[in-house]
């Protein structure tokens, strides 16, 4: 019997051309390994030959047999059935069959990012977490996310934002799991699956996605007084931010921190951003959603791959161990409770600089397993009640989300200290392990692994190495087991009153209006009048506006109102000034702008650390050659920081446009300007964005932009240039906000 090998003369099947030569194979890249490690068995994990990076030149099977052809199966004559005996066409298609694993239950839409935590040494006095010791250098991975939208769903839409560090330390892993809100809807993590069941889409028809403006939510806040401080938080600008770069993080929880002399202080953390505080308005969140739902994570990625590497200090509150855990009458137990910076300001104590993109989304972002039991000797938890729940929850999700008890071993999860642990098999084991005695004590293995100890330890036994993880010893005195909060748990609007008090006049608006759109998207009635109570205990302003908004009546407060608020300025976002490091200035040109002049603004722009786009009619490049990046139809107000009308007179010439309906008449009668150039520029004066008008400009007036109003100037873009840099400064022109 004789044979045809398909490719050759004679074959009934010709392969498939390569678009490209075919290379010699290359090395795996250093970053596509997984971090230099040494398992349990001491075989470096991180070796090249572990790779499953694209490193080769020839295509292979999961078994590294070449492949000659990968795009037609094995059939029964050109025209017949697909064969069983396809072993490529079977892995191929069961391998793409299980690519997708469950999203995180909460926070499934996330972005992450690489970087290097600098420790400055000032926490050295209070932790002996080696990390925090001066001038230590640990990698760590940040991954970024909202909590209730699926995996992919828009990234700007009113919710919280996880804000969570993995920081691989000599000592092991620590990880922040923080958020962008420093206190919880729930002070006891029972409550969790109700929460989040309530802030779910409503589970008949999976509606709404990703936010909060529906019953469910709505119910479930109105129902629990304790949800009041941190939904408040949610419906103030803080719910929609500008760039996951332009958020503060906190750890919400007091955590304990024990120095080298085995002293116990209370600690929270904070991130602060270098770039400050900054959100969108509801409009552009809105706007953003359908135009560019990756926004946040594009953001992030663009800054990043630019060299902005955005950066954060992380702080400390540090209060004494007392006794009774509170500080001032607030209990730091209660994670519903700040401390205003005011009366405990925050210390850094080293930088956060985020400095690689991930080289594989799935691999890194999707499958990162942050735990807030995650913890290095020098740090340990409270007994918040919340912060116990979560103890529990993480690492147990993981066992289903990642597909077995092995997680750990996963690149992005595994420490850069040494592992030794006694954990053996379970599913996507990756160790071989070495040895016969995987318990302890034992005698067959020469007793190893020995435990480590802290130095000075009396009870060190037969222990060799120091910096053990030490649980404090606490003292319970005679308690009752039972279930409830204790009673300092139990003011729930004080804190949400000094939140809104903080916060100027336009961010006040701001929650107004937050508070009337999602009850305005509330159907149930009784849901409304019982949130309003709240506001109504919270402050009688905030609950008339709310109130007049949705057309009821004001109740009455039923708690006494709370007269003695004094006021946390650091709650503001507005009133401050910020580096513009990685901001987007648009810079809109037609036929009759000056290249040289464009060239000059995207010089300049550049020479700030900001990124210049340069928006044209048509994608071709400008007459000097240079690149364009935005057009027309592509460009949209919300996706720049302030924009430079370098457009001359131009006006659309009758009969050339498209949409001979779309043309707007331009109010100083200079004929009709093209309306994508009118939109752009109203919505960014509606925005309070900064702007520059070339004089001659038809837009300004076509837009309806007051050319005296403030952030708005207008003549030679080159000249004016600084006063837009100036405006840029406070995020916004909060002046021209009504
Ligand atoms: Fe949580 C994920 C933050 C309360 C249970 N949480 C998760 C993530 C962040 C937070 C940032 C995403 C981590 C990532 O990017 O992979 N969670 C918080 C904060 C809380 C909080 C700041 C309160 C202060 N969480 C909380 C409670 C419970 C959980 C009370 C359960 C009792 N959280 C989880 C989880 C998740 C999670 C179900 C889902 C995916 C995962 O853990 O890995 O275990």
């Amino acid at each position: 019997m004789t044979s045809t090998i398909p490719g050759k003369p004679g074959s009934a099947t010709p392969s498939v051309e390569e678009p490209t030569a075919p290379r010699e194979p290359l090395p795996a890249a250093p970053d596509q390994r997984g971090p230099e490690n040494v398992s349990a068995t001491g075989v470096p994990t991180g070796a090249p030959e572990a790779s499953r990076a694209q490193s080769g030149a020839a295509l292979t099977t999961a078994q590294g047999v070449r492949l000659r052809d990968t795009d037609h199966s094995l059939k029964a004559g050109s025209r017949g059935p697909t064969l069983l005996q396809d072993h490529h066409l079977r892995e191929k298609i069961t391998h793409f069959d299980h690519e997708r694993i469950p999203e995180r239950v909460v926070h499934a839409r996330g972005a992450g990012a690489h970087g290097v935590f600098d420790s400055y040494g000032t926490a050295a006095g209070i932790t002996r977490a080696t990390f925090l010791a001066e001038k230590v250098s640990t990698p760590v991975f940040t991954r970024f996310s909202t909590v209730l939208g699926s995996r992919g769903s828009a990234d700007t839409v009113r919710d919280t934002r996880g804000f969570a560090t993995k920081f691989y330390t000599s000592e092991g892993v620590f990880d922040l799991v923080g958020n962008n809100i420093p206190v919880f809807f729930i002070q006891d993590g029972i409550k969790f699956p109700d929460v989040i069941h309530a802030g779910k889409p409503h589970p008949d028809r999976e509606i709404p996605q990703a936010q909060s403006a529906h019953d469910t939510f709505w119910d479930f806040v109105s129902l629990h007084p304790e949800a009041q401080h941190h939904t408040i938080w949610n419906m103030s600008d803080r719910g929609i931010p500008r760039s996951y770069r332009t958020m503060e993080g906190f750890g919400v929880h007091t955590f304990r921190m024990i120095n080298a002399q085995n002293e116990t202080t209370l600690v929270k953390f904070h991130w602060k951003p270098k770039l400050g505080v900054h959100s969108l308005t509801w409009e552009e969140a809105q706007m953003i959603g359908g135009l560019d739902p990756d926004f946040h994570r594009r953001d992030l990625a663009d800054a990043i791959e630019a060299g902005a590497f955005p950066q954060w200090e992380l702080g400390l509150q540090v209060f004494p161990d007392t006794p009774d855990q509170m500080f001032e009458g607030i209990d730091l137990l209660d994670p519903t409770k700040i401390v205003p910076e005011e009366l405990v300001p925050v210390q850094p104590v080293g930088l956060l600089t985020l400095n690689a993109n991930p080289k594989n989304f799935f691999a890194e972002t999707e499958q990162v397993a942050f735990h807030p039991g995650h913890l290095v000797p020098g740090i340990d938890v409270t007994n918040d009640p919340l912060l116990q729940a979560r103890l529990f929850s993480y690492i147990d999700t993981q066992i289903t989300r990642l597909g077995g008890p092995n997680f750990a071993q996963i690149p992005v999860n595994r420490p850069h200290a040494p592992v030794n642990d006694m954990f053996r098999d379970g599913f996507h084991q990756d160790a071989v392990h070495e040895g016969v005695a995987p318990y302890k004590p034992n005698s067959l293995d020469g007793g190893c692994p020995f435990h480590a100890a802290i130095a000075g330890d009396p009870n060190a036994g037969d222990a060799l190495v120091d910096a053990a993880f030490i649980d404090v010893p606490e003292e319970l005195g005679t308690v009752r087991k039972v279930r409830e909060n204790p009673q300092s748990f139990e003011d729930h609007y004080s804190q949400v009153t000094l939140f809104f008090r903080s916060l100027s006049p336009v961010e006040q608006q701001h929650v107004i209006q937050a508070y009337t759109f999602e009850l305005g998207k509330c159907y149930e009635q009784a849901i409304r009048e019982r949130q309003l109570q709240h506001l109504a205990n919270i402050d009688g302003y905030l609950a008339a506006e709310v109130a007049r908004g949705l057309g009821l009546p004001v109740p009455e407060p039923t708690v006494p109102p709370a007269e003695d608020v004094v006021p946390s300025p650091a709650l503001s976002q507005v009133g401050k000034e910020w580096p513009l490091d990685g901001r987007i200035i648009g810079i809109v040109t037609d036929d009759t702008s000056d290249a040289e002049v464009v060239h000059g603004l995207r010089e300049a722009i550049d020479a700030k650390g900001m990124v210049p786009l340069v928006i044209a009619p048509t994608g071709a490049p400008l007459p000097d050659g240079s690149p364009v990046q935005r057009t027309y139809l592509t460009a949209r107000s919300v996706e720049f920081d302030a924009l430079v009308f370098a457009t001359g007179s131009a006006q659309v010439d009758a009969g050339t446009h498209p949409n001979e309906d779309a043309k707007i008449a331009d109010p100083a009668g200079a004929g009709t300007v093209d309306p994508r150039l009118t939109l752009l520029a109203a919505e960014a004066y509606r925005h309070a964005k900064a702007m520059v008008f070339a004089d001659l400009t038809p837009v300004l007036e076509g837009a309806g932009v007051d050319r005296e109003a403030p952030g708005v100037f207008v003549g030679d873009p080159a000249t004016k240039l600084q006063d837009l840099f100036t405006a840029m400064t406070t995020h916004r022109v909060w002046q021209r906000f009504p």
